[in-house]
């Protein structure tokens, strides 16, 4: 097989490319990267300088292919489906790219930092400042995308494609370190009904089925 697609199955960032494989059914093995045992990390590192899931690695090609928004315009050059991720019109094309970059900078990379906080070693100590920053700047992003989804649309710049493919992962872990007494549909249900349409896509369904036995895993509060 030519892709192989290394990556962990309760990393978001991974999602993101797993959802883009899955609607286009393309073929590729599934690598299983454990940061945590040194000698996967040093075999992860030699693909990933940078230490980040997940890495596209293309035999036929001889590419290592890092960062997901990257990943996904190879795929749309190199194995194209019937899901375009980035728009041929340059016009619709730079509109898909900037949502793109909003769900991984003002979602996806506050919720990363909340998670990070709660697995830190007791001993590394906490950044309540910069947790309670990080809920700050999600609120603002998911405030703009409530404005956004007020006209209706069912994905978030045309046809389902790159933008959606970073909003899923991005909005399902959000709405997970939401606290109790403010959940993220009551803020925020626009963007919790965009969620669910997100959810119900076979491909997401697939990425939740495979990531369901890690859940256990993730860190409560
Ligand atoms: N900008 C990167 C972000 C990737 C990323 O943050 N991946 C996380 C997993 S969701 C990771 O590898 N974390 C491991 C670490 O930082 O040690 C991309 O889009 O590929």
């Amino acid at each position: 097989m030519s892709l192989t697609l290394h990556a962990h199955p309760l990393s978001s960032f991974c999602w993101k490319v797993l959802i883009g494989l899955y609607e286009n059914d393309i073929a590729f093995e599934n690598a299983m990267v454990n940061l945590g045992d040194p000698a996967g990390r040093a075999a992860f590192l030699t693909l990933s300088p940078m230490g980040k899931m997940p890495a596209l690695r293309d035999e036929l090609r001889d590419e290592t292919v890092l960062e997901t928004s990257v990943i996904l315009d190879y795929l749309d050059l190199r194995y194209p489906g019937p899901v375009r991720f980035v728009p041929r019109d340059p016009d619709l094309a730079w509109k898909v790219r900037f949502w793109d970059r909003f769900f991984d900078h003002y979602v996806h990379h506050p919720m990363q930092r909340i998670v990070a906080d709660r697995i830190r070693p007791a001993d590394a100590g906490k950044d309540p400042y910069g947790v309670r920053e990080s809920y700050a700047q999600l609120a603002t992003a998911c405030d703009h995308l409530e404005k956004q989804l007020a006209d209706g649309r069912d994905w978030m710049c045309g046809d389902f494609g790159l933008a959606d493919c970073a909003a899923m992962p991005a909005l399902f872990y959000a709405d997970k370190v939401q606290a109790p007494e403010a959940p993220f549909g009551d803020r925020w249900p626009l963007s919790l009904a965009y969620l669910e349409r997100l959810k119900a896509r076979p491909s997401v369904q697939r990425v939740l089925a495979e990531a369901e036995p890690f859940f256990q895993y993730f860190p409560a509060a």
